[in-house]
């Protein structure tokens, strides 16, 4: 009989053996390699970076891509994964999405097969890290005013420019910096050894502190033509490495979400006041259905989108829906989750106000609230409003 405190509707049917199975095993690694640590690495801002391998040896890096070390998983199983991971902490998630949605998905889709043979098996295999950088520091959310520039010189290219929120880049072996050229922007496979290119750790983050975000600075940053990707000319580069970013995030929001949710109803219903558990009152119980409410809606939101990716029918207005609608949705779902707890919520002791500090940079990333809200504008009227 299913367990209507966690799986309502029985989403659990929706999935295959092998889905199961594969929750079932990152669930396993969240439990016993994340859980009892995160708080610590949070508290300190350190990013765990001995789990990297692990994770590379547990399939999950890359996990959706095809050939060259690469899992070959569905999109279902990828999000799958990522609610699991984000479960755990958002910046987990955050480093298996860079690593695999932005990085590898670049080379992947857009770069020479040198290019793939050369970087994608030991990022797989968590032995090279990656990371993307597309965001600067006066272009956000519009992209295509980026100043960073990539110029011909010789048989090359020289790079100069500047990246902000760089997720891993001071830890990274690789980057994928996207500079405009005289032809548009390119992408570029930069090793973050070459001379000219820095990257250090923004600090004093009061949000995803167990992740590493980075401002990257690049000075006659010297490449040889090889190190561009040669596949994509435009936005739609980066666009189409954000779309599987996107992607996994809107099942990692959920994962949150249910962290929080799960948190609370356990602490609810052994934390009594006036004389019976917080469980007991109305109050406590319309919270806790709303939480139910959202976290089984967003799940079918994802599964639906997950199961559109792999039928090769699913639209980037339709990755909106979703990043827009589940990030919102376990915001605030872990913001009255730590209203159960009381003050004993504004500790590390329970995660609901850590996965809620979290998501405000999920929130942010990847499109803000208010670019996914635009998209959709834009697909339901016809008319684009920022342009
Ligand atoms: P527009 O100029 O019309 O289009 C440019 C070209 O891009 C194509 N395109 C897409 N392709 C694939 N997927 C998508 N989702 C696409 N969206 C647009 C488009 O077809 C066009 O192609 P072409 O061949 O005709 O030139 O641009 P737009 O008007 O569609 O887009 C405007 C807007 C606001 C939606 C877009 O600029 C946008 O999405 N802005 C948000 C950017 C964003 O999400 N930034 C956050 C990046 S996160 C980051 O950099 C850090 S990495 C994470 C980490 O390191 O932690």
């Amino acid at each position: 009989m299913i367990d209507l405190a966690t799986d309502y509707l029985d989403i659990d049917s929706l999935l295959s053996q092998q889905e199961l199975d594969l929750r079932s095993q990152v669930r396993q690694f969240v439990d016993d390699r994340i859980r009892p640590n995160i708080n610590a690495w949070y508290e300190d801002a350190v990013f765990p970076q001995d789990l990297v391998k692990e994770m590379g040896s547990l399939g999950l890096l890359g996990m959706h891509l095809n050939g060259y070390g690469c899992g070959g998983r569905s999109a279902v199983e990828y999000g799958i994964a990522a609610m699991e991971l984000e479960a755990g902490d958002s910046g987990i998630r955050t480093f298996v999405s860079v690593q695999g949605s932005l990085a590898m998905s670049a080379i992947a889709k857009f770069g020479s097969e040198e290019q793939k043979r050369q970087w994608l098996p030991g990022m797989a295999a968590g032995e090279l890290i990656g990371c993307f950088g597309l965001t600067e520091p006066t272009a956000g959310s519009d992209p295509a005013s980026m100043v960073t520039r990539a110029e011909r010189v010789g048989h090359g290219w020289v790079l100069n420019g500047a990246k902000r929120w760089i997720g891993l880049a001071s830890i990274a072996d690789v980057a994928v910096v996207w500079a405009a050229t005289d032809d548009g922007i390119r992408g570029f496979v930069v090793p973050t050894d070459t001379e000219g290119f820095m990257a250090t750790p923004i600090p004093d983050k009061l949000s995803m502190r167990a992740s590493i975000q980075c401002d990257i600075t690049m000075e006659n940053v010297q490449l040889p033509a090889t190190a561009v990707l040669p596949e994509v000319t435009g936005l739609r580069g980066p666009f189409s490495c954000l779309n599987e970013a996107r992607y996994g995030i809107l099942w990692g929001a959920m994962g949150a979400a249910r962290d929080a949710y799960q948190t609370v109803l356990a602490y609810a219903d052994q934390r009594t006041q006036f004389g019976k558990p917080l469980a007991a009152f109305q109050l406590t119980q319309q919270k806790l259905v709303d939480m139910v409410l959202e976290i089984q809606k967003g799940t079918l939101v994802a599964l639906q989108t997950g199961r559109l990716k792999d039928s090769g029918r699913l639209r980037p207005e339709q990755i909106s829906f979703g990043k827009l609608n589940n990030v919102r949705q376990a915001i605030e779902i872990c913001r009255s989750a730590r209203t159960i707890l009381g003050g004993n919520g504004i500790t590390l002791e329970y995660s609901p106000l850590r996965h809620a500090n979290n998501l405000e940079s999920v929130r942010t990333y990847e499109g803000t609230d208010e670019i996914h809200t635009l998209i959709m504008g834009r697909a339901i009227t016809g008319i684009p409003s920022f342009s």
